[in-house]
């Protein structure tokens, strides 16, 4: 793969590896930490805290009904994606009450993933909107759960209102492949656009 054309903090002098940040966001319970867990090369760091019955009616959790566990401030892992692209993944937190740190969590990253779960497609429009407003390029993964029911790519998108240029794609975060899969669809979104910019100079 070719790299070329990304000029955001981060890049290095040929032959090195680059390191890019990458965010993993999305809507309470989507599956972000599961995500960096099951793609990281180290063993991630998380912020994880017990759901407690303070949360009951703040947290909504139907479709995530067996959930321990929340994001408090961030998750991070790295992966290599081959010699010469290094990502530092972070997840932010789901719940709505931790977005006031999304504002500095995203400075200097290159792109994120939006996760969405397709059973509460509403969880995650909030995220949509945040990159959208900080103008951090993105792809949406549709994280599957075994009681999802199968919609069609392109509603989805219809629903959420992506643009065709956005990737929609279906993943199981749980699975590394998957997950990896996701993030070079990311990489090749990146590159797309780099090369549009590069188009129109
Ligand atoms: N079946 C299935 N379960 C998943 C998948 N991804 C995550 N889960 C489960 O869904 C729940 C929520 O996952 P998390 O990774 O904690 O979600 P999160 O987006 O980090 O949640 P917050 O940080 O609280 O917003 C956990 O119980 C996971 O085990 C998936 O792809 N399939
Ligand atoms: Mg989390």
């Amino acid at each position: 793969m070719d790299f070329n054309g990304f000029d955001r903090p981060g890049r290095s002098a040929a032959g090195d590896t680059r390191s890019v940040k990458i965010m993993i966001a999305g809507g309470f319970g989507t599956g972000k930490t599961t995500l960096v867990r099951s793609v990281s090369d180290i063993k991630p760091l998380t912020t994880e805290a017990t759901l407690t019955q303070a949360s009951a009616g703040v947290d909504p959790l139907v479709g995530v009904d067996d959930k321990q566990e929340t994001t408090v401030s961030l998750d991070f892992g790295k992966i290599g994606l081959n010699d010469e692209l290094m990502l530092y993944l972070f997840g932010t937190p789901g719940q709505e009450r931790f977005w006031f740190l999304w504002n500095g969590l995203f400075k200097g990253a290159l792109g994120a993933v939006v996760l969405v779960d397709t059973r509460r497609l509403d969880s995650s429009f909030r995220a949509i909107e945040e990159m959208e407003r900080q103008e951090v390029p993105f792809v949406i993964a549709l994280n599957v759960f075994p009681d999802s029911r199968e919609h069609p790519i392109a509603e989805i998108r219809d629903a959420l209102d992506i643009p065709d240029h956005i990737p929609v794609v279906a993943c199981d975060a749980r699975d590394r492949a998957s997950s990896r899969d996701v993030l070079i669809a990311l990489i090749h979104h990146l590159k797309e656009r780099s090369a549009a910019v590069l188009e129109t100079r």
